[in-house]
């Protein structure tokens, strides 16, 4: 795994200020897959989490199902911004712009979630962000994220609560895959050459954290839905 800080950042890879020295180092897990443990502190951990609670209060937590088939998934979603991913048997994967239950606009992406995304560097603003919630018992199966038109931008990843084991391989199903534990704090930039690779959640390790009180794991993923304007 390459160390990025900030005597070997890489142009183009990572745009943001060099790291203090207290911090745990920046990982490139693989290219333009980057790792960046304990980016939000206690505190801003702790503000995101309110501003979540009353986002879901206005756009609460719904079960999204499979293409077709129906299957519910174990982990319950919601969204914040212009755009939010749903997905039901009859309409498939989709981005749309309300809640499919209350049929109202989703709520503004917090603030701190924001500040995340600007580590990405990408030019123009999300425009979707995905709230997972996982119990101790909620899993994600591989698969890739590619119902965004604009596949230049990355995916921008906070976890909040119950550390997880995640599992990443490559733009191919069925190769070979490696696995790594995300913490309460972290932030993981997927861009690049790491855009469409296969990914998920194997496992989460119940009362690892004591920032949600009822236990579980919150993922936010930044997203950019659309190609933005040119000059945008
Ligand atoms: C995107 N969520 O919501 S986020 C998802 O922890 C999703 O809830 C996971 O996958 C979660 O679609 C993982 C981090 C992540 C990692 C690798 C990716 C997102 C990625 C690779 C390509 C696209
Ligand atoms: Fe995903």
């Amino acid at each position: 795994m390459a160390r990025l800080d900030a005597s070997n950042g890489r142009p183009g890879v990572w745009r943001g200020p060099p790291r203090p020295p207290y911090m745990a180092p920046m990982l490139e897990l693989a290219p333009g897959l980057i790792h960046l443990p304990d980016f939000f502190d206690r505190a801003a951990q702790e503000r995101l989490v309110a501003d979540l609670r009353e986002a879901s209060a206005r756009a609460p937590l719904f079960t999204p199902r499979m293409p077709r088939t129906g299957k519910p998934f174990s982990v319950r979603m919601t969204n914040c911004g212009p755009l939010g991913w749903v997905s039901d048997a009859a309409g498939g994967y989709r981005y749309q712009a309300t809640h499919p239950e209350t049929g109202t606009a989703w709520p503004a992406i917090p603030a701190l979630a924001l500040e995340a995304w600007k580590a990405g560097g990408y030019r123009a603003p999300p425009e979707a962000c995905l709230v997972n919630f996982y119990e101790a018992s909620a899993k994600m199966g591989l698969h890739q994220d590619r119902d965004e038109a604009a596949l230049d931008a990355p995916v921008v990843s906070v976890s909040l609560g119950d550390s997880c084991l995640f599992r990443f391989g490559g733009e191919t199903r069925g190769g070979s895959t490696r696995s790594v534990r995300l913490h309460s704090g972290d932030v993981v930039l997927i861009g690049g050459a790491s855009r469409l690779c296969f990914h998920g959640v194997d496992k989460i390790y119940g009362g690892t954290s004591t920032l949600l009180a009822q236990g579980g794991r919150l993922n936010l993923t930044l997203r950019r839905v659309t190609q933005p304007l040119e000059g945008g």
